[in-house]
């Protein structure tokens, strides 16, 4: 196995904070540097090797630390999502761009081998077929989250062309898991249903219940997250792929959990984040990424609904 010196920029996020945990078991952990700046990263985040703040913006710190560290692997989470993307699109475009032109910029000066950006299904709008949509497709988005995922795809493509610099990104579905929350996303409804189906017995859900998304179970994302950074690059026939875990609507997502919360209620009533599910994909062609890399999830709606009752009803009683 090759070793690497990794930092991980928006390492309390959602993503972040799974996959740092999981990057040290498999490279130790004085070799993945967590870096935050908004939050406070958990015990066991702070106490399972090394966490600094960075701000991304300020491209003399993170030369800095890529410099000091000799990095050989950044992935970039630091993001405003889509639903506080549309409250405050000047912020989104620049934290979203800007951070991750400076990323491309250190990584290309300070030798950096690998760079990591997810994507998202953002990056897709209505003029896109909404079934089984294919990676190579018409990208017209309407939200500046989307705007930034578009622009962000082409700055890899740019950095690899122009200076060699081995980017990659995968296009995110919603992401569900137990352990951080996420924050400002339209796909957020499929993580706090879970919270509220076990602390309340109820949810509120702000898209209507035919409302159907790609989505993807948390140890199937630090899966993809982890092999695609370590595939070799001779395999790969483009920068950007498309990988998702399964598609379902809201009013499948409450059937399902309803099997093992039977009094379990759900209400609807679809806010502004309506518009945005309904601009987005329904289901996802990866099939790319199964050929190219052997990206290949586990989950379905039935086994991640299990799962994430069983780990997260446990978590929440400790606490
Ligand atoms: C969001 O809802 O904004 C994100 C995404 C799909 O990229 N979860």
């Amino acid at each position: 196995m090759e070793k690497y010196q990794i930092l991980v920029i928006g390492a309390v996020g959602q993503i972040g904070s799974d996959l740092v945990l999981a990057l040290r078991e498999k490279y130790g952990k004085n070799n993945v540097i967590a870096a935050g700046r908004r939050t406070q990263p958990s015990k066991k985040l702070r106490e399972s090797g090394p966490f600094i703040y960075l701000d991304a913006l300020d491209i003399d710190a993170l030369k800095k630390v890529v410099f000091e560290n000799e990095i050989d692997v950044i992935y970039h989470f630091a993001s405003v999502l889509s639903a506080t993307g549309e409250k405050m699109p000047q912020m989104s475009w620049d934290l979203n761009i800007n951070s991750l032109i400076n990323v491309l910029e250190v990584g290309r000066r300070y030798g950096v081998k690998r760079i990591i950006w997810p994507s998202s299904i953002a990056a897709f709008g209505p003029t896109t077929p909404r079934e089984n949509t294919p990676n190579d497709t018409i990208l017209q988005p309407t939200t500046m989250y989307g705007v930034t995922k578009v622009a962000g795809e082409l700055l890899l493509e740019y950095y690899f062309l122009k200076y060699g610099l081995d980017t990659r990104s995968m296009r995110l579905p919603g992401i569900i898991s137990s352990e951080t929350l996420p924050g400002g996303g339209t796909t957020d409804y499929a993580v706090a249903i879970y919270y509220d189906a076990i602390q309340k017995g109820k949810y509120t859900c702000f898209v209507n219940e035919k409302t159907t998304l790609p989505m993807m179970y948390m140890p199937d994302c630090i899966k993809c997250m982890i092999d695609f950074m370590e595939v070799d690059g001779s395999k790969l026939k483009r920068h950007v792929y498309n990988v998702t875990g399964m598609s379902f609507s809201a009013g499948d997502l409450a059937a399902e959990i309803k099997k093992h919360i039977p009094e379990f209620e759900i209400t609807y009533e679809p806010d502004f984040r309506q518009a945005i599910a309904d601009s987005w994909p329904m289901s996802i062609d990866d099939s790319l990424a199964r050929e190219e890399w052997g990206w290949n999830p586990s989950y379905d709606l039935a086994s991640m609904t299990e799962d994430m009752l069983k780990v997260l009803g446990k978590r929440l009683k400790r606490e």
